[in-house]
């Protein structure tokens, strides 16, 4: 049996780091061998650019920073697939649909933002955490990087939706993430202990 290819996705400020911590220690408690990632990962040469571009040290082309992230996920792509193949669950915080939906939010094609991160190793399940601007600002509102805005916020929401309704029912699903810690790392776990070790065969392709 492979390992089972889990993504959490999300706005800012929806608690989508801590429960990706909760979760990596239920499935470790459960037996399951488990390995987080995280988008960006700013420890690379890729992501140290990207990092620096996010603290608005650096300015980049909207394209160029966007076919970086795009980059930093192709350069981790086939530690995962291993990781995969070899058993390992992964659970993984952002990935190629934070890379379209905040592009598309400012403004470059759809299609276009897509066509690099096709061919990617595709989630068996992607777990959208949804909140809305007005819990977002009870949160204490956003932060100091380049993306925490709320109008932008509000376009990443909206594109989140529209790559979520592509998808299978039971492979995107949305949990409401404006209620406490417990109810949505309980209604996290509902949905992953549906898929955690029960996928086999090889690892789909993502947008192919
Ligand atoms: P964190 O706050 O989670 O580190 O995210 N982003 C992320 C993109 O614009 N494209 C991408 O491909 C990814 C993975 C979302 C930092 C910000 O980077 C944005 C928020």
């Amino acid at each position: 049996m492979r390992g089972t290819f889990i993504v959490i996705e999300g706005l800012d400020r929806s608690g989508k780091t801590t429960q990706v911590s909760t979760l990596q220690t239920w499935l470790e408690s459960s037996g399951t061998p488990v390995k987080l990632f995280k988008f960006p990962d700013r420890t690379t040469a890729i992501g140290q650019m990207i990092d620096s571009y996010l603290r608005s040290q650096s300015e980049l082309d909207d394209r160029a920073i966007h076919l970086l992230f795009t980059a930093n996920r192709w350069e981790l792509a086939t530690s995962i697939e291993r990781l995969l193949e070899q058993g390992t669950t992964i659970v993984c915080d952002r990935y190629a649909f934070s890379g379209v939906a905040f592009s598309a939010a400012k403004g470059l094609p759809l299609e276009w933002c897509r066509s690099p991160d096709a061919g990617l190793p595709a989630p068996d399940l992607t777990i959208f955490f949804d909140i809305s601007p007005e819990t977002a600002r009870e949160r204490g509102g956003y932060g100091e990087e380049r993306y925490e805005k709320e109008e932008l916020q509000k376009r990443v929401r909206g594109l989140f939706g529209v790559l979520g309704a592509e998808f299978e029912s039971g492979k995107w699903v949305t949990v409401d993430a404006g209620r406490s810690r417990e109810e949505v790392a309980e209604d996290v776990w509902r949905h992953v202990s549906k898929v955690v070790g029960k996928v086999d065969g090889p690892v789909a392709r993502l947008w192919i």
